[in-house]
Order: C-alpha cells, then structure tokens, then sequence
C-alpha cells in the first residue's frame, strides 16, 4: 500500500514549511517511496486522534504499520530502505542515537526558545525566561559545533536519518544564533540543499491550499 501521512490544509504563515509532516515526507523522498497525504480539519480532530492521540500532524499509515511521532516515523521508513541507516548494528546504533539526540537533546530548548520567541511572544514571563533559554540552546548547539568538526555529516561522510531530523530541527533555530556556529549553519545548508528536501518542502507548501478555522484570530 502506498503510504499516507497526515497534514494540514491551513497552518498560520509563520508556521508554513515547518510542520513536521516535512520530516515525514522527506524521508520517503529520501528512501524512493511514494506516498499520498491526508488532510487534517483543525475544526474536527474527532475521529483523526484514533490515529493520533494528541491530534497533531504527522500521522502515517503504510499498510503494515500505523503510527504517529514523527521520529518514530522516520525510523521505520530508514528501516524500510537502506537510503537513511546503515545494516550493521553498530552503524545502526549510531544513527539512532543521533535521532533521539536531534529530538530530545536539541529540539528541547529549541521547543523553550520557540514558545518564548514566537507562541508566547510580548508576553511578560518571556523577558525573564529568555536568558535561561537562550543560554541553553547556545550551549547545546556549540556542543554540537564541537562534535560535528569538519565532517559533513553527523556519522562522517553519509547522510543519514540522524541527519534528517537534525537539520529539520537545527533549521528553526533563530538564524543568527545558528550563524555562531558556521560548520553548523553550512551543515544545515548542506542538508536542506538536498533535491529531496526541496521536493519535501514544495509538497508541504502545495498542499497549504485551506482557510483558517472558523474563530481563528
Ligand atoms: N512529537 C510530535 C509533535 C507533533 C506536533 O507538534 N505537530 C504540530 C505541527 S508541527 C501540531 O500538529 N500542532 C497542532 C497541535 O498541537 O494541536 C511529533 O514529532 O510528531
């Protein structure tokens, strides 16, 4: 069966080419597996959080699995093709552990930084927690800075699916705090000049052909 991931018709500009469907679409582009696309209603999650509990996108269906978490997803279609991961144990081990590490050790203060930066924007509490945030993810990305070196990937000289969700979440990073690390930001241009993350990004883009749920301000 041919794989169907979930997405928005609508998501506000700001958020456009980065739902994290993207992740999604971009390791199938990645692996040569096709797929089609779901839409989700903002205005009636009902029956869509059967799929997805929480009622957020991406979900993804390829008739042997069904599953939500995108870096769940992501790691089943690096095991379904040997395009994101390589076979051997050890190799597959690292490139795993670079996935929870983009997911966990960086897109945490990521997600902090986010909410102060733009969910939560102008709002008081964010000028006393700004320094704490920004302190953490200038930490962890010059940690990362000092790991990845001259290499152009994480695992050396192969892209792999650690990469994928490394540079989807290093790419939402405010751009001049990224630009301090400049192996860091070419590392990230490297990633998303792929021609398969361009086709990943153009499908997101193509399918935003909705309009705002009723009530949104
Ligand atoms: N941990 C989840 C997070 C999914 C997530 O946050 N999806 C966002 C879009 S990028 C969403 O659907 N937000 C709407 C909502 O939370 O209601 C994953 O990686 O799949």
């Amino acid at each position: 069966m041919t794989a169907v991931v979930s997405h928005y018709s609508w998501v506000p500009p700001f958020a456009q080419g980065r739902v994290r469907d993207l992740r999604v679409r971009w390791a199938l582009e990645e692996a040569g597996l096709p797929y089609r696309t779901e839409t989700v209603l903002h205005e009636d999650k009902t029956a869509y959080r059967a799929k997805q509990p929480f009622g957020q996108v991406p979900a993804y269906d390829d008739g042997e699995v069904a599953m939500f978490e995108s870096g769940a997803i992501v790691l089943r279609i690096a095991e379904r093709s040997d395009a994101l991961m390589p076979r051997d144990p050890a190799g597959r081990a690292r490139v795993q552990t670079w996935m929870f590490c983009a997911l966990n050790t960086m897109e945490m203060p990521l997600a902090l930084l986010t909410e102060i930066n733009v969910f939560s924007a102008g709002q008081a509490w964010t000028e006393g927690a700004r320094p704490r945030a920004e302190g953490w993810m200038r930490q962890r990305l010059a940690e990362l800075s000092a790991r990845l070196g001259d290499n152009p990937y994480l695992d050396g000289d192969r892209f792999t699916a650690g990469d994928l969700l490394m540079a989807d979440v290093l790419r939402n990073v405010p751009e001049d705090m990224l630009a301090e690390q400049p192996n860091l930001a070419a590392y990230v241009a490297r990633c998303t000049s792929r021609p398969t993350f361009q086709k990943a990004m153009a499908a997101q883009m193509a399918g935003f052909t909705g309009s705002p749920p009723p009530g949104w301000a």
